[in-house]
Order: structure tokens, then C-alpha cells, then sequence
């Protein structure tokens, strides 16, 4: 595997989920894979569990891990071509990546949306440069538009829990006080799109998600409606995703807290599990009961992401 951004790069699902399942039982088994191999983690963001288990599965892997915070200790990076580069950008992306490249065998880079600039966002314009001038394997560990190191823990943890061969998977949109990306819910509708699961969207009109993601995903607005007989309540706020008006892109355009999932919310489901990348905002997202309740799996979800950093690295490493 050269690059992962998108289930596309994974190959047959079924596959990738029995050697998930394998990797999570003997997670020491491929060490040799790694030996004298150098992971380089890039982050321009924030992170606890893609940093944590990211460079937990490198080491499983028996690597050697560098991780960097650009914008703790790092230059400040310009990431356009042909500016005057007199502001407080010290250094050009295009030659950072080189260099950092020349240090290390695969490359992990973290790059939220800017959520100014619906089309510098959705071409990927800064991760598609780490492909373009590193020569090294690039994957994402959440970039403007995807984040599927996160969808695939979440497909590990539904086959662990399903309590049906086909069951039904919710994606509900969340108030939030903040403008947060549309890669969490973009990759998990890609990747439910392909899963063998009964698989709904609900969100307040004007928050569709880009069609290239959520492709022909069933849409119910009513959320009460999209809940019944769910076996998988998956929440996330998102900003709005400027699908059906261009100006609204990144913003906040409703926050209505009807939509919080709460025990009432919960109650409308097949006794239904919760899902939630984290991090999550109590009382926006979710409530102390229903995130702590017995069917509450953020914290196995977040433990898969070992997982699946495991088998995406080894793909890379058996590759390189
Ligand atoms: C980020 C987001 O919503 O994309 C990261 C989630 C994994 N969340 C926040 O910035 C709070
Ligand atoms: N779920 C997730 O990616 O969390 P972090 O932002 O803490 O890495």
C-alpha cells in the first residue's frame, strides 16, 4: 500500500477486517517487518489517540517512531507557491517535505480543513503536495477531507458488537460550539457505504454531506425516524458542508440542541450502542448517562485505532 486516504487504497473489506482481527490478537507478530524502519508522524493539529495508537501500532511494528508538531518547535510553514515569504513563515513546504522524507521510510501527516476555502480543502491541496514530493508512503491520520484511520476502528468495533449479520448504522449530526471538520463523518459514510451494514444519515437540512462521500447513503432529516431500530447510534457534529449553499461552507449554521443524543434519543433505538470518535463535548454531543451507560463503546472504538493503524503500517511496510 503507497497511500491511505480512502477505502479504495484498502482493497477487499472483508480482507482487511479477518487481518484486523488477526493483527489484534498476535500484535507482536510482525516486528521484524519494521526493524530499522522509521515512522514520521507530521501533525499541524491537535491529537491524543491518533498520536497515542498511531505510534503504539508503529512500535507493535517494531519501528523506529519520530513525531513531529509543527507548530510547537517547527518553522512555520508557507504551503502556497509564489508569495513573498516576508510574514512569519519561515520555511516552504516544498522544502520541508524532502527533507523530512529523507529521514524516514513512511509518513504520517495530520492537516485539518481550514474550513475557509471549500476548494483549497476538498482538493487536499496540502497532503496531496506529502504525495506529490515526498517519494515515501503517505497516510492520512485525519486531512482536510477524510479520516479514515477512524472509520476503519469503527468498522473493526461494529462487527465486534453487532448483534445482527446486517445491522442497522446510524451517522446523526450533533450540535457543537465550534466549527469542526466534515472528515470524521465524510470517511465514515464512505466506508458504511461499502460495509455490509443498513446504513442512514440524519441531519438538519442544509448539513448534506459532499455526495462524493456520502454517495447514495439514505438521508432522513428526522432523526427521531432515522433512530428507530438502530443497533449503532454514530454522533459527530460537523460544519456545514457548503454542498447546497457554497457561502455557508465551515459555518455554523444550526445548533439546535433537540438533536444531543440523550437517553430519550436512545430509547427509539434497537437497544442501541453509541459511537463517537472523541473527542466529545459533554452536553453538546452527547449526556454524561448515555456516553457512561453500559452501551457506551468510545472507548473500545478509540483502543481499535491501534488496530488499525497496525494493519494499515504493516501494509505499508510489506510494500515498501
Ligand atoms: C476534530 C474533528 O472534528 O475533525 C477531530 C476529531 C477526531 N475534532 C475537534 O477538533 C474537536
Ligand atoms: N479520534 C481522534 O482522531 O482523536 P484525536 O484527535 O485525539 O487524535
Amino acid at each position: 500500500m503507497k497511500t491511505f486516504f480512502n477505502i479504495e487504497d484498502l482493497g477487499d473489506l472483508r480482507t482487511a477486517l479477518s487481518e484486523a482481527q488477526e493483527v489484534k490478537q498476535n500484535r507482536f507478530g510482525y516486528q521484524q517487518l519494521g526493524k530499522n524502519k522509521t515512522l514520521l508522524m507530521i501533525f499541524f493539529n491537535n491529537s491524543l489517540r491518533t498520536r497515542l495508537s498511531t505510534q503504539k501500532a508503529a512500535m507493535n511494528l517494531g519501528m523506529n517512531v519520530i513525531v513531529l508538531d509543527v507548530n510547537a518547535g517547527a518553522w512555520k510553514l508557507e504551503t502556497e507557491r509564489g508569495v513573498i515569504m516576508d510574514g512569519d513563515k519561515s520555511e516552504h513546504l516544498l522544502e520541508a517535505i524532502p527533507v523530512m522524507s529523507s529521514y524516514c521510510d513512511i509518513i504520517g501527516i495530520r492537516s485539518f480543513a481550514g474550513l475557509t476555502d471549500r476548494n483549497f480543502d476538498y482538493a487536499e491541496t496540502i497532503v496531496n503536495q506529502f504525495v506529490q514530493y515526498s517519494g515515501k508512503p503517505v497516510f492520512a491520520m485525519e486531512t482536510a477531507t477524510v479520516h479514515p484511520l477512524q472509520a476503519f476502528a469503527d468498522l473493526i468495533t461494529i462487527k465486534e458488537h453487532k448483534p445482527i449479520a446486517r445491522p442497522k448504522v446510524v451517522l446523526t449530526w450533533t450540535p457543537h460550539c465550534r466549527a469542526l471538520p466534515q472528515a470524521v463523518p465524510n470517511s465514515f459514510a464512505q466506508w458504511m457505504n461499502r460495509a455490509d451494514v443498513d446504513f442512514v444519515v440524519t441531519h438538519p437540512e442544509g448539513y448534506e454531506l459532499d455526495p462524493r462521500f456520502v454517495g447514495n447513503a439514505r438521508v432522513e432529516y428526522d432523526q427521531h425516524k432515522a433512530f428507530e431500530g438502530a443497533h449503532f447510534i454514530y454522533a459527530k457534529n460537523w460544519s456545514n458542508p457548503g454542498v447546497t449553499n457554497p457561502a455557508e461552507y465551515g459555518k455554523i449554521t444550526c445548533q439546535d440542541m433537540n438533536w444531543t443524543v440523550d437517553a430519550e434519543h436512545m430509547a427509539w433505538t434497537d437497544n442501541g450502542y453509541f459511537m463517537h470518535c472523541l473527542p466529545v463535548r459533554r452536553g453538546l454531543i452527547v449526556t454524561d448517562d448515555v456516553i457512561e451507560g453500559a452501551h457506551s463503546l468510545v472507548i473500545p472504538e478509540a483502543a481499535n485505532r491501534e488496530i488499525s493503524a497496525e494493519v494499515v503500517i504493516k501494509r505499508m511496510l510489506e510494500a515498501l
